[in-house]
């Protein structure tokens, strides 16, 4: 299954298509993760892709994953600036 990440300021809940809720956010992580095949299985099982960004203010953030329903059903996590 293919993954991405999107950092926003906008808490859930997020509808099927979390974009729709946070639209490009602060940072997308680009490519996305890849899809997991049968053939490639062990290739993509420990896939790991690495962003960064300058969070420009104290706050609470979200990391959600812009795949469809995934966000929906909980493919989030919060991180807190002070
Ligand atoms: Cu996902």
């Amino acid at each position: 299954m293919e993954h991405g990440l999107i950092i926003t300021p906008v808490p859930p809940p997020y509808p099927y298509m979390s974009m729709m809720a946070t639209g490009p956010g602060l940072v997308q992580l680009e490519p996305l993760l890849p899809w997991r095949s049968d053939s490639r299985l062990q290739a993509a099982s420990y896939a790991a892709l690495s962003t960064s960004f300058v969070a420009g203010e104290p706050g609470t953030y979200w990391y959600v994953c812009p795949t469809p329903e995934h966000a929906e059903k909980g493919m989030v996590g919060r991180f807190i600036i002070r």
